[in-house]
């Protein structure tokens, strides 16, 4: 959120970095296990211009002011646990904190695990993930309104973890006319679907307008285009931000009419080495626009097996 960090307090510290730790005892202050590609440190830091209290429940630690909660969960998955109850032991926190808060709207949840597309009882532990978080969400769930926007990704360490945003009133859910919905994807992908929008839109009070993307991928209708090559993945993959950011325009009145107009792109890549061919292709897509995103790369594994690189996006 862009204030005036003099006047705000702080939601939210994100460090990318090689190991999962909480920074504080009582904060959402964390790293993630998943390093920038140049090994410097970066911070992401959610600022608030109302004030800011802070809370835990069961294994997670939030921030909250009058329109929106920020929660951090970190567990430590022991070696053979399966992911399948880890993530539905983790998303059974979050609807019971979200449900005593009462900050009913799910927005946007970062979901990160080691070993995404590896082989735990015979199933890829993305699709294990996939099928605790449904169960969760079916006991406990309120997604009726709109699923939030979602990214899950492969680490580099051990430690499943996750992070959101929810808030007291609803966001409008952003679906892409290039992609079949992801709670619609046929099973081929797995035995249930990933519950996730493509995006969400929300409307803060002083007229603020967010747009949180999804992490996006070279996928058009469901089907991954463009294997091996990671230049046409990327490519396509903007085509897709390219394609929301102009049906959000249309549809949702987004101040925004382009991708040039992100505030923040974070791109994983699978294979490091892929860094350079990427980096110098995103900046020449942004060099004549008048106005450009900052992009943060780090290395991570994105949830199918054939893509290569994946990019969220955030307007604030
Ligand atoms: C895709 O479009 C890529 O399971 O929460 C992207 C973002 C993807 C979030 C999730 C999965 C998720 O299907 C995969």
């Amino acid at each position: 959120m862009m204030t005036d960090t003099s006047e705000s307090e702080l939601l939210a510290v994100i460090g990318f970095a090689d190991q999962a730790v909480r920074l504080a005892e009582d904060k959402p202050y964390f790293q993630v296990a998943m390093p920038t590609i140049d090994h410097q440190m970066h911070w992401e830091v959610w600022h608030s211009t109302l004030p800011v209290s802070y809370g835990r429940n069961q294994q997670l630690l939030y921030s909250f002011n009058d329109e929106v909660l920020f929660g951090h969960l970190l567990i430590d998955e022991k070696v053979g646990q399966n992911i399948e109850q880890v993530s539905e032991y983790a998303y059974k926190q979050v609807f019971e904190l979200l449900k005593q808060a009462d900050y009913p709207y799910l927005l946007r949840i970062w979901n990160y695990f080691p070993a995404i597309n590896q082989d735990q009882d015979e199933m890829e532990r993305y699709r294990l993930f996939c099928l605790g978080r449904q169960a969760a969400l079916d006991v406990h769930g309120n997604f009726a309104y709109s699923p939030p926007a979602a990214t899950a990704i492969g680490t580099l360490d051990h430690g499943f973890q996750l992070y959101f945003l929810a808030a007291k009133q609803p966001g409008m859910q952003l679906e892409n006319p290039r992609q079949v919905s992801a709670f619609l994807y046929p099973r081929q992908y797995g035995p249930v679907s990933p519950a996730f929008s493509r995006a969400t839109v929300k409307q803060w009070s002083g007229d603020q307008q967010h747009l949180y993307i999804s992490g996006t991928a070279s996928i058009v209708g469901h089907e991954t285009l463009h294997q091996n090559n990671v230049l046409k993945q990327l490519a396509e993959t903007m085509q897709n931000i390219e394609s929301l950011v102009e049906h959000g325009h249309q549809t949702l009145h987004l101040p925004i009419m382009k991708a040039c107009g992100l505030s923040l792109l974070k791109v994983y890549i699978r294979d490091a080495s892929d860094f350079s061919l990427v980096k110098s292709w995103l900046t020449s897509y942004f060099a004549n626009q008048a106005l450009s995103p900052a992009i943060l790369y780090v290395q991570g594994d994105v949830c199918r097996a054939d893509l290569l690189i994946e990019i969220e996006a955030i307007y604030a």
